[in-house]
């Protein structure tokens, strides 16, 4: 089985892309031949400084390898390093229409917050189809907040197989069932993002054990006393259990029985701590890891190595079924 999955370089990234992504690439690396991209074409998408995606794409790459990912097993290289990305992402969006892209809804959001809209972030998801159809991939495993673009890309690659012949692979995204949609602490209306909302609301996988804990004890609940899992009602206490849940292992119905008649107080403590434990040993390899810039670059060279190889078939039979004319 071919597993591919996407991190953007930006920013320093949260609880909520450990929950959607880092600890479900961690697990599916053990069930095939895994494939991870730093998408730092996708970085330039939105407002950015140069210096801040040379860091941010080191950063990536050092927190994939600190989450569990094995260079030895999986593959992990830069979007950049290998052109099969932007070559594939052009020929894609002859087979991607105008209204689809319109009604992409993280387009919608992240359009609103931009003073320039760029054309990149309207056309980024032909981007991220291309990234996934190279591989031959079979699973992609996200968060909730890109099961729409994983729906397209499976639209894509049928639209493709149809026109051209059997070319792709259709994939299917894998979605945790507990912690697909992390929210922000202080906002639960909204997604726990790296670059939107209240930063007190978001837990940094980087962020000190002190301002994890303060985070999580300034954490907004409500008025009730009871720890109870019910979104609609309780948002912001059922964000707690879901995030408890993903780093406990245990089912939410599980937790509400162990905090029965225990006030949020405790709860949150509780929480806060869990999550300290978890990210201790990720921030000290992060750390090391993150230090030795050319180990990275090793790394990352030869994972664009692999990915080059792995991708060029795909690529070679798309332009020969489009009918473009070979050297
Ligand atoms: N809040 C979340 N809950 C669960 N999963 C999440 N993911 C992101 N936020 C949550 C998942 O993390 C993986 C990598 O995401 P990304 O870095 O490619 O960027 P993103 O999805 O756009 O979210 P970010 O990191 O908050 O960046 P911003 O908002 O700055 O663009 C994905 O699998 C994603 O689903």
């Amino acid at each position: 089985m071919r597993i591919f999955s996407g991190i953007r370089a930006s920013g320093d990234k949260t609880l909520g892309n450990y929950s959607g992504g880092y600890r479900q690439y961690a697990a599916t690396q053990e069930q095939g031949d895994a494939v991870f991209c730093i998408v730092d074409l996708h970085s330039i998408t939105t407002a950015y400084e140069p210096e801040g995606l040379h860091e941010a794409t080191l950063a990536g790459a050092a927190m994939l390898f600190a989450t569990g990912i094995d260079p030895e097993r999986s593959i992990v290289f830069c979007q950049s390093h290998v052109q099969a990305h932007a070559e594939a992402a052009w020929l894609l969006s002859s087979v991607t229409s105008f209204g689809e892209l319109r009604r992409m809804t993280q387009f919608k959001d992240k359009s609103a917050d931009q003073e320039f809209v760029s054309a990149g972030l309207f056309t980024y998801p032909v981007l991220m189809a291309g990234d996934i159809l190279l591989y031959q991939t079979d699973i992609v495993p996200v968060g909730d907040d890109q099961r729409q673009h994983v729906e397209l890309t499976r639209d894509i690659a049928e639209r493709f197989n149809g026109r051209y012949g059997d070319t792709f692979t259709v994939p299917k995204g894998v979605y945790p069932d507990e912690g697909a949609r992390i929210k922000n602490l202080q906002e639960p209306e909204r997604l726990m993002s790296t670059s939107a909302g209240n930063p007190q609301g978001v837990i940094r996988i980087v962020d000190e054990p002190d301002v994890i804990r303060k985070k999580f004890k300034t954490a907004v609940t409500d008025s009730e006393r009871e720890v109870r899992h019910d979104p609609d009602a309780k948002p912001g206490i059922s964000n707690l259990i879901e995030i408890m849940s993903v780093v406990a292992g245990e089912s939410p119905a599980a937790i509400e029985a162990r905090y029965d008649n225990s006030g949020y107080g405790q709860f949150k403590e509780d929480v806060g701590e869990a999550v300290v434990t978890l990210f201790a040993p990720i921030q000290e390899r992060y750390r090391e890891l993150r230090a030795d810039e050319e180990g990275l670059r090793r790394l990352l060279g030869t994972g664009a190595e692999k990915a080059r190889a792995a991708s060029a078939p795909t690529l070679e039979i798309m332009v020969e079924r489009m009918g473009f004319v070979r050297p």
